[in-house]
């Protein structure tokens, strides 16, 4: 059975049920089962490696099991953590060995040399242990733990009671100092911790399930999920630290994408539907199950590594303060007035020109119900952060179906759609935005991507009452949520607009519906945000301005010359954040969308023979006449980014320009792969792949080293 709708304006909300039915379908698939009972076999043989479980006090991988210690230090090479009062090491289902083994501690007072050795209490699993004699010189402690403390879940914890003192100015009672802990287990028999058997089984029951329906066969979604179960008994058997922390909020996930999935698509039909894509216009289901694919893709590559116990996210710690503050309901003057927009801007890069620019708190308004979640904001805004990033997918979708090219039949739109989803979800700065954890601004270019989404898929009706009203309110949103933004947004459609008048004169009244729209949109953001401030804006900060670029010949003190600002800026930038592929193909897309050649477009609607640039270039010759719409806003969109890199060296944007226009060269960049790939040489298509795979290694491989390895 395939997870489709098999007539074509059926409901599209009937895929909810047929989930259901799949997953009652696939219990019966002998597949399943001839993957789950050996890798149940696998897990359980894992367990058995008597390998040690080294954790490094203070290092990457420690948060997970140092519940109480302070934060990690570091002093020359050694990596350590002090501990309070009271506090704990968790190490979660390290199995149940039947004979006695050691815990290994690598500890010291850190009191002054020659200082009397602190009695610290130890309880394993609520047993008492040996009390802990720890002298101030860094020394091994051996423990040894009674398998019989141990129970079925296989967790294994120490709970040390220390006396304290106080350093200096250091304001924390400082207990003892850890550097390094590790668990020796017997050689021997030893029991599998039931709970993470049970949580990695049921991840592969739903990873199947999700396979089969994105229409695998049984066999090959078989093989997959094989394969991820024997990797993780290899993780066991390794170092199981690094997984059985995470089982349950990997399980969490993966129900997690597919219920995203389970409202996504149903909600993207309705949508493109209403749009005029159904009847005989309807995209192909294997479009649909595509998307189905992509979107539990991202929300569990996303999701997931933002949910991952280790995972270090830089700005978090300042917007979940101020998220907090709001749901606190602090003064709003005190908290998100002029201190906040000050609190943004570092004296040392903005010199003279220190002065006022609003810092909308739209994002913490938005963010501060969570807070009364039953879960710390430390996860929930994450977590928040990846849902909107995983429903971009969809919206990436519709963009593709919206401004890909005229006279495209369904087959051929579907086919854009997903691979415009495709190319945004395997673009790795997509990746690092998350890690920065710069939420205001992600939340704000995505309120832009819907609007253009909206804007473009109901353009037939945007000058009527209902469409102009929805797009309006959606750019007033996209212009309150970041100050930036609305800059961004304001100058793209003065581009879109002067460029559809003159290029596009037949939509002239939609171009006229779009001023109009941004008019009420400023109007309606003014009254409600900024508008405060224009006084402020006028009298001080302007001069400000001027004058520090009189002084200090640019806005920011930094990047003096320009050679510094191309090499240092930019081109560290593309290097570190893998921005040189997907730049590359939204060049080449460009290039094809608006200079390929009219005497090569035979066929119409197909992909082929249209000469593709880069590669395999052909003679371009201008094409006369209208220019379609569709053309006019990704134009705009795209202008964007060399427009805002080159205010860039005057005005630092902290790299934003790099993002903004990211779903527009995920569009072109996936009409140039599509060209290619329609190329009849084998040779083209062999590059079409190759460019997706690496931007898909790429993603991967900048989230593990950013999220792991990055900041610390
Ligand atoms: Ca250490």
């Amino acid at each position: 059975m395939r997870l489709e709708l098999t007539n074509l304006d059926a409901a599209a909300w009937g895929l909810v049920p047929r989930w259901g039915a799949l997953a009652v379908r696939i219990l019966r698939e002998r597949a399943l089962w001839l993957v789950l009972i050996p890798g149940l076999v696998a897990l359980s043989l894992a367990y058995q490696s008597p390998r040690s479980l080294f954790v490094d006090i203070g290092g990457t991988f420690d948060n997970p099991h140092t519940p109480g210690f302070y934060a990690p230090e570091k002093s020359g090479d050694a990596t350590f953590r002090w501990s309070a009062a009271n506090s704990s090491f968790v190490f979660k289902g390290i199995g149940k060995p039947l004979s006695p083994f050691t815990v290994n501690l690598q500890l010291s007072s850190g009191r002054p040399k020659g200082s009397a050795p602190i009695n610290v209490g130890v309880t394993i699993n609520g047993h008492e242990a040996p009390p802990l004699s720890v002298v101030a010189q860094s020394a091994l402690y051996i423990v040894t733990v009674d398998p019989a403390w141990l129970d079925a879940s296989g967790d294994l914890r120490l709970d040390f009671v220390s006396p304290t003192f106080q350093s200096g100015a250091d304001k924390r009672r400082l207990g003892f100092l850890a550097d390094f802990v590790r668990v020796d287990l017997p050689a021997g028999l030893s029991i599998p911790s039931l709970p993470q058997l049970f949580w990695l089984l049921l991840c592969a029951a739903l990873l199947y399930w999700v396979l089969r329906a994105i229409w695998l066969v049984p066999r090959t979604a078989g093989i997959f999920t094989l394969a991820f179960l024997l990797a993780c008994a290899g993780v066991i058997a390794l170092q199981r630290l690094l997984l059985t922390p995470f089982t349950t909020r990997l399980a969490f996930t993966l129900a997690l994408s597919v219920l995203l999935a389970m409202v996504a698509e149903p909600l993207t039909r309705r949508i493109t539907r209403l749009a005029g894509w159904r009847g005989d216009k309807s995209l192909p289901e294997w479009a649909w199950a595509g998307l189905r694919g992509l979107v539990i893709a991202t929300a569990a590559i996303k999701i997931g590594g933002l949910l991952y116990p280790s995972t270090y996210l830089i700005d978090a710690y300042f917007h979940l303060k101020y998220i907090t503050y709001m749901s606190e309901g602090r003064p709003w003057e005190q908290f998100f007035g002029q201190s906040l927009a000050f609190s943004v801007m570092p004296k040392d890069e903005w010199g003279s020109a220190q002065a006022f620019i609003p810092y909308s708190p739209f994002f913490y308004v938005i963010a501060a119900p969570l807070a009364w979640l039953p879960l710390p904001l430390s996860l929930s805004v994450p977590l928040f952060s990846g849902i909107l990033e995983a429903l971009r997918v969809p919206m990436l979708f519709t963009l593709g179906l919206a401004l890909g090219r005229r006279h495209l039949n369904a087959a051929q739109a579907g086919r854009l759609a997903f691979s415009t989803a495709a190319v945004y979800s395997v673009i790795p700065a997509t990746f690092l935005l998350q890690q920065w954890a710069n939420w205001p601004t992600t939340t704000s270019l995505w309120l832009a991507t819907l609007w253009v989404a909206t804007t473009s898929l109901f353009w037939s009706s945007i000058a009527r009452s209902l469409t102009w009203i929805v797009t309006t309110l959606l750019l007033t949103l996209t212009m309150l949520s970041y100050t930036v933004t609305a800059l961004y947004v304001g100058i793209v459609v003065g581009v879109l607009v002067v460029g559809g008048w003159l290029f596009a004169p037949a939509e002239r009244r939609k171009w006229g519906a779009v001023a109009l729209s941004t008019v009420a949109a400023t109007i309606l953001s003014l009254l409600s945000y900024y508008g405060q401030y224009v006084g402020l804006l006028l009298q001080k900060t302007l001069p400000t301005f001027s004058q520090a670029i009189e002084t200090q010949g640019k806005l920011t003190t930094l990047r003096p010359t320009v050679g510094e600002f191309l090499v240092d800026h930019l081109g560290r930038a593309m290097q570190s954040y893998d921005l040189a592929i997907i730049y590359a193909l939204g060049f080449a897309g460009t290039l094809w969308l608006f200079l390929r050649g009219a005497s090569l477009l035979h066929g119409r609607g197909s992909w082929r023979s249209e000469g593709s640039y880069g590669l395999v270039a052909r003679p371009a010759t201008w094409i006369k006449g209208e220019v379609s719409w569709q053309k006019v806003w990704i134009g705009a969109w795209l202008l964007t980014f060399p427009l805002f890199t080159l205010a860039d060296f005057w005005v630092d944007q902290a790299l934003k320009q790099f993002w903004f226009a990211l779903p527009a060269i995920a569009l072109v960049g996936a009409m140039w792969l599509l060209s290619l790939h329609a190329n009849a040489s084998r040779a083209a298509r062999a590059l079409a792949w190759l460019l997706a795979a690496t931007l898909t290694w790429q993603s991967i491989s900048l989230w593990v080293f950013r999220l792991f390895f990055h900041n610390r």
